[in-house]
């Protein structure tokens, strides 16, 4: 079965790990965020398409989920003790991939082929596309600072300033990277991972729609035969990342049912956890067949089964 992912950092990151663990590698592409990308000590990163890719080569940090294991810091403590940036923390191994995509980037080279060679490089056999090739930049719309850029929002401030509201700054100009909708028109099921919604998957659909995965007649020919989410909301809460902040900031009560609604008619399927059973019908009455299962992910073995679970709910199709 055919499966294109969107998934934006570490949530995302361990679902398509467990969807790797089954699918043979040309069955899966991954279409990742590029929301949260940014320009920083002259360097452009890319956090979820490195998180993505790093996991999906087994090179990830399991502890944070991003960046990579067994790293060194010494460049940023160097840079740090020069008066430089330090509050982003690149370390020396993540550093070479972010030097090389910015020398790369800048002698013309587009993202989805950097991306391509340095999967090729790790041993990820997957296809693992950045949403676009032109930048988009999530902007974070907040109280007390007003518009601050994402990872300004994110690592600098630690989340803390209250969200308003979101923008994608270059969305209207940004096509999908190649390949994406070739992806997409020829997966049976499109997987929504358990992502922030705001911040790493509405950034993924502002690109692709209304050509992709909307379910309207006139985009019948890319129509997937299913469309799920998973949701990363577990009992109001997430596991990691401001999802459920950013819920509550905005006057929505987080919960796997909020996913659900804001994803809206583009679900056939959604996935939500056990200790959200009790949504489960509100979701059906909205014409989106559920399936409640275990949807923590702590040990590759769980992202496993929770792959399993999802491949299974949808393979009738
Ligand atoms: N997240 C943090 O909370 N603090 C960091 O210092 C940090 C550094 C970092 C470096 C490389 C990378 O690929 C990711 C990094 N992240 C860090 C994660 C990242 O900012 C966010 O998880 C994503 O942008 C949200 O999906």
């Amino acid at each position: 079965m055919k499966i294109v992912a969107l998934a934006g950092g570490v949530g995302g990151a361990k679902l398509a790990d467990g969807l790797a663990q089954i699918l043979p590698p040309e069955d899966l592409t991954v279409v990742v965020n590029t929301g949260d990308d940014f320009e920083h000590l002259g360097l452009t990163i890319c956090p979820d398409l490195d998180t993505v890719c790093y996991t999906l080569a087994g090179l990830a940090n399991p502890e944070t989920g991003w960046g990579r294991a067994a790293e060194t810091f010494h460049v940023l403590e160097n840079i740090a003790r020069l008066g430089g940036e330090g509050w982003f923390k690149l370390g020396d191994k993540d550093l070479a991939t972010h030097i090389e995509r910015t020398r790369r980037l800048r002698s013309g080279e587009s993202l989805s082929q950097i991306t391509r060679d340095f999967c090729r490089a790790w041993g990820v056999r997957q296809v693992v596309l950045p949403m676009s090739d032109e930048p988009v930049r999530t902007i974070v719309d907040t109280v007390e600072y007003g518009e601050l850029p994402f990872q300004e929002y994110f690592v600098h401030r630690k989340c803390e300033p209250r969200v308003k509201g979101f923008r994608f700054a270059g969305v209207e100009s940004a096509k999908p990277a190649p390949g994406v909708l070739e992806a997409i028109g020829q997966a049976q099921a499109i997987l929504i991972c358990p992502s922030n919604p705001w911040v790493s998957i509405d950034p993924i659909l502002a690109v692709l729609e209304p050509s992709a995965i909307c379910h309207r007649p006139s985009a019948i020919r890319h129509q997937p035969s299913a469309t799920v989410a998973v949701s990363p909301i577990i009992g109001g809460r997430t596991v990691k990342g401001p999802a459920a902040k950013m819920y509550a900031e905005l006057g929505i009560t987080p919960s796997a049912l909020a996913v659900a609604r804001h994803y809206g008619s583009r679900l056939t399927h959604f996935v939500l956890d056990k200790v959200d059973q009790m949504q489960a019908a509100e979701v059906e009455n909205m014409g989106i067949q559920t399936l409640v299962t275990n949807t923590i992910m702590r040990t590759p073995e769980d992202r496993r089964r929770l792959a399993q679970d999802v491949l299974n709910f949808i393979s009738p199709l």
